[in-house]
C-alpha cells in the first residue's frame, strides 16, 4: 500500500463507520496486515452486541478468504500473508477467551496438532478454541508434527481423540502415515481420529481411515461430540 493510502488508513475512525462498513474496513486492513486495526475493529464489533462467533466468521475468516484468493492468484506474497495471519492473530486473541470460555460437563480430551511439513495454524487454533469452548480439553501439539510427535503426545496425555489439520496437498497424506502407524501398532480403534483442512474432503477422510472430516471448526465441535456420545454409547453397551 502506498503511504497516501496509509495516511489514509490512520485517518479512518473505525467507531465512526456503520457495522457493513466496518466489517468492510476489516477485511481491508486484514488484507494489508494491519494487527492494531482488526484488533480495534473486533473490540468495536463485540461492544456494539456482535456475538464472537458471528465477528469471527463475517470480519475475520471472511477476510482471509480473500487473502486467500489473491494468493493463489499470485497478487499477494507469502510476507504479506504472513502479515494478514499475524492481524487475523490479533482479533483471534480477542475472541479466544469468548469463543473458550464455557461451563459445558468435560467432553473428552483431544490432541490437536498440524501435520508434519506444514505450519498452517490459524484454522487449527480456531479448532481448539471452539473445541474448548464446547467442554473438551485440548492438547494444541502446534504445527508440523511428526507420527512421533502424536504417538508421544497420545502416550502422555491419553485422549479421547486425535485431531489433524493440513492446508497443503503435499500435507495431507502425512495424515495416513499417522493412521497407517497407530494401527501398525494395534492403537487405531483407542482413538477418534477426525481431520480437517481447507484442501480435505469426506472422501479422503474416508480413504485415509480417519473416523471423520471436519469442514469448519463449528463442524468439528459437532463431529467430536457426536463421535463421543457414540464412543461412550457402544462403550455402555460392552458394559465398560
Ligand atoms: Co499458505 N497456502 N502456504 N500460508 N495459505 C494456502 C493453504 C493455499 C491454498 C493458498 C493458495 O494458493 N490459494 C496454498 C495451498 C495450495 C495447495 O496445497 N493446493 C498455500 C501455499 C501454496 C503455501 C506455501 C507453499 C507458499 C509458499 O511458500 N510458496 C507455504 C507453505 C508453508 C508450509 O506450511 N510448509 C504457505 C505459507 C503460508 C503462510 C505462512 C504465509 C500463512 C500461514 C500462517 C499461519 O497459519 N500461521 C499462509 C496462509 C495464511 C494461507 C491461506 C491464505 C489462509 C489459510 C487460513 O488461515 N485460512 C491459505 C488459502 C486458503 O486456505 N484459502 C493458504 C483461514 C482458516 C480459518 O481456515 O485453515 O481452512 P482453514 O481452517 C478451517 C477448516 O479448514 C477447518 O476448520 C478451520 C476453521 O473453520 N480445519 C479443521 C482446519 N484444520 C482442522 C483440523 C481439524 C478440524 C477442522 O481437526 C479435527
Amino acid at each position: 500500500m502506498a503511504d497516501d493510502d496509509t495516511q489514509a488508513e490512520d485517518d479512518i475512525d473505525l467507531a465512526a463507520l456503520s457495522d457493513e462498513d466496518l466489517v468492510a474496513q476489516m477485511h481491508d486492513d486484514l488484507y494489508d496486515g494491519l494487527a492494531d486495526e482488526i484488533a480495534e475493529g473486533t473490540e468495536i464489533l463485540l461492544g456494539r452486541g456482535w456475538n464472537a462467533q458471528k465477528t469471527l466468521n463475517e470480519a475475520l475468516v471472511e477476510g482471509m478468504r480473500i487473502v486467500g484468493i489473491d494468493f493463489r492468484d499470485g497478487i499477494l506474497f507469502v510476507p504479506e500473508v504472513l502479515m494478514s495471519a499475524g492481524a487475523m492473530k490479533a482479533g483471534m486473541a480477542i475472541l479466544q477467551p469468548l469463543l473458550s470460555a464455557s461451563n459445558a460437563p468435560r467432553m473428552g480430551k483431544i490432541v490437536l496438532g498440524t501435520v508434519k511439513g506444514d505450519i498452517h495454524d490459524i484454522g487449527k487454533n480456531l479448532v481448539a478454541m471452539m473445541l474448548e469452548g464446547a467442554g473438551f480439553e485440548v492438547v494444541d501439539l502446534g504445527i508440523n508434527q511428526s507420527v512421533e510427535d502424536f504417538l508421544a503426545a497420545l502416550d502422555q496425555h491419553q485422549p479421547d481423540i486425535i485431531g489433524m489439520s493440513a492446508l497443503l496437498t503435499t500435507t495431507m497424506p502425512y495424515m495416513k502415515v499417522v493412521i497407517d502407524t497407530l494401527a501398525e501398532k494395534g492403537l487405531r480403534s483407542d482413538y477418534i481420529v477426525l481431520v480437517g483442512g481447507a484442501p480435505l474432503n469426506e472422501e479422503f477422510s474416508e480413504a485415509i481411515g480417519a473416523d471423520a472430516y471436519c469442514r469448519d471448526a463449528a463442524s468439528a465441535v459437532e463431529i467430536a461430540v457426536d463421535q463421543m456420545s457414540h464412543r461412550q454409547g457402544s462403550t455402555a453397551a460392552l458394559g465398560g
